[in-house]
């Protein structure tokens, strides 16, 4: 049976424009997803905007519009942010949609009706850029401990009964030690719950843009509390019956920048056990990409947008820095002159080299055709080569699946960057144009190896810079239907080795040098 993996970007604030932050985690779980769609697992892969409450009412209002014309504009940056980095979502939800709307209504009566909301009125500070509320105690040089500006609040409001899942969820963090990763953020979080937790207020009645409590319309439901369904929504819920829930709840993973781990890690888990639901497998949390040591954000305004970075570098270049430079859980201080030594060195000097190299040399010596190695036995370096290359088990192994959740993604780019590397190795040790001298059918043996790397390299990679590996896998003979659909990892092993007398179409150019 096909196993189902279902994977989320948190869902952004249409307060303004995508950048590299909200480019970053999309570009993480779109590398996840396809990785999965390529190991075979049916996937549904969720991203989307969260279009209600006061910092997108105020946006709204600054703009001089109302706030369904300025969430319709907004939303749609946000979905062309996915066309922009190729991103392979299967749906994109928006929290003003009818079936959303539906969903979170639903997950509060569930939570109502199991006795976790109660009515009472609420007076303490608010922070709108965070969309949260935070206790005297926390507050930094009276502002919040994010450093952003609070508000006084005193309004009737329903709260959620949070008190009450201290126990429940330490039971929760300890029965499943995986499901907050890194194990870094796992371990703030745990001090958090332990520190003891406070009711939470979930209603608003000082503004209107947001989704009604059911029963009681004068309250605006909390946004964050509209937000966290978007997940459920996306499945079918509050129908437990439709096709999408069977399917795909509880998550695989939701995927979240640091910053709002608490939401996801804490009240995301309340809220689910209070409506008596299952609990997703995984949060994991992000570092941030940081200038000049501040957070990218579109509150601080120093955000760079992520169609600037796919224009001048390119897009795959673009989606293989994000992945490559920083271990994903780590911060990451951003620079353009990094990005362009990273994308020299490792795509246009190692693998673009390699490629251009090793396919040159069949078409100049091998009239373009895939050569054998037949009737030439292999050596130690051909075999502890095509060892490092190929895959020998038959399904994706468990430790390669185990580096993608555990979100490995700069290790699994430097392994098959020592790959890239060994081959160009080889190639200079084997010296092919010196073999053609001795004896052809050596020189043909190192370039079938060769091109059997590339092979494997360039499937490898799909994830990653699927575009350019598509580019690879063309000139290696695979048709076009074949390469739509993905090269599946199962094809890394011997069994799907390159045919001898495969045409090889010529070598283009993949990742031109970036001048500095
Ligand atoms: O928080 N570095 O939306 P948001 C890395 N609507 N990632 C970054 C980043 C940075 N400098 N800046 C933003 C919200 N991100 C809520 C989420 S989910 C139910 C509701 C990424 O528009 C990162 O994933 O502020 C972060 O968590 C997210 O964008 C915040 O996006």
């Amino acid at each position: 049976m096909t196993q189902n993996f279902y994977i989320t970007t948190p869902i952004y604030y249409v307060n303004d424009r995508p950048h590299i932050g909200h480019a970053y985690t999309s570009v993480a779980c779109d590398v996840l997803a396809r990785f999965m769609r390529l190991s075979g697992r049916n996937v549904k892969f969720l991203t989307g905007t969260d279009e209600h409450g006061q910092k997108v009412e105020k946006s709204a209002a600054q703009a001089g519009t109302a706030p369904k014309a300025f969430v319709d504009e907004v939303s749609q940056h946000f979905r062309d942010l996915t066309k922009t980095m190729n991103i392979s979502n299967d749906d994109f939800i928006r929290t003003t949609e009818p079936r959303h709307i539906k969903s979170a209504q639903g997950l509060w009566q569930r939570m109502q009706e199991n006795g976790f909301i109660i009515l009472g009125s609420y007076a303490g500070w608010y922070a709108v850029r965070d969309e949260a509320f935070y206790g005297e105690a926390e507050l930094v040089d009276g502002k919040a401990p994010t450093g952003a500006d609070v508000e006084w609040v005193e309004e009737p409001s329903y709260f959620f009964k949070l008190s009450a899942f201290g126990d429940k969820l330490l039971a929760f963090y300890e029965a499943h030690p995986d499901f907050i990763m890194p194990a870094s953020r796992r371990n703030e979080v745990i001090s958090f719950v332990k520190g003891g937790l406070k009711d939470l207020s979930i209603s608003r009645t000082t503004f209107k843009w947001g989704i009604p409590v059911p029963g009681d319309e004068k309250h605006i439901m909390y946004v964050w509390l509209d937000a966290l369904a978007n997940y459920l929504s996306a499945v079918g819920y509050p129908d437990t019956d439709a096709a999408g829930y069977k399917k795909f709840w509880p998550a695989n993973i939701h995927m979240v920048g640091k910053d709002i781990l608490r939401f996801h890690a804490v009240y995301w888990p309340a809220f689910l056990m209070a409506a008596d639901l299952p609990l997703p497998e995984r949060v994991f949390a992000h570092g941030w990409w940081t200038i000049e040591g501040e957070k990218v954000s579109k509150s601080l305004g120093n955000a760079i947008p992520a169609g600037e970075l796919v224009e001048k570098f390119g897009l795959d270049q673009t989606r293989y820095f994000l992945m490559r430079e920083v271990p994903f859980g780590n911060d990451g201080n951003f620079s353009r002159e990094r990005m362009g030594i990273v994308i020299n060195s490792e795509l246009a000097n190692n693998v673009g080299n390699l490629v251009q190299r090793t396919l040159s040399m069949i078409h100049k010596n091998c009239g373009g055709i895939v050569p054998d190695s037949q009737g030439v036995a292999k050596d130690e370096l051909d075999l502890a080569f095509l060892q490092k290359v190929q895959v020998t088990d038959k399904a994706t192994p468990e430790h390669i699946v185990t580096r993608y959740t555990d979100c490995k993604f700069n290790e699994i780019l430097a392994d098959i960057m020592a790959i890239a590397s060994e081959a160009n190795m080889y190639i200079d040790t084997k010296a092919p144009w010196k073999q053609k001298k001795i004896d052809e059918k050596l020189m043909q043996a190192t370039l079938y190896h060769l091109v059997e790397a590339i092979r494997c390299i360039a499937i490898m990679l799909q994830p990653f810079i699927p575009d350019s590996s598509s580019k690879i896998l063309t000139m290696l003979g695979y048709g076009e239907s074949q390469i739509k659909a993905g090269v599946s990892f199962n094809e890394l092993t011997p069994e799907f080795a390159i045919k001898p007398g495969t045409v090889i179409s010529e070598p283009q150019p993949l990742f031109p040098r970036i001048e500095s």
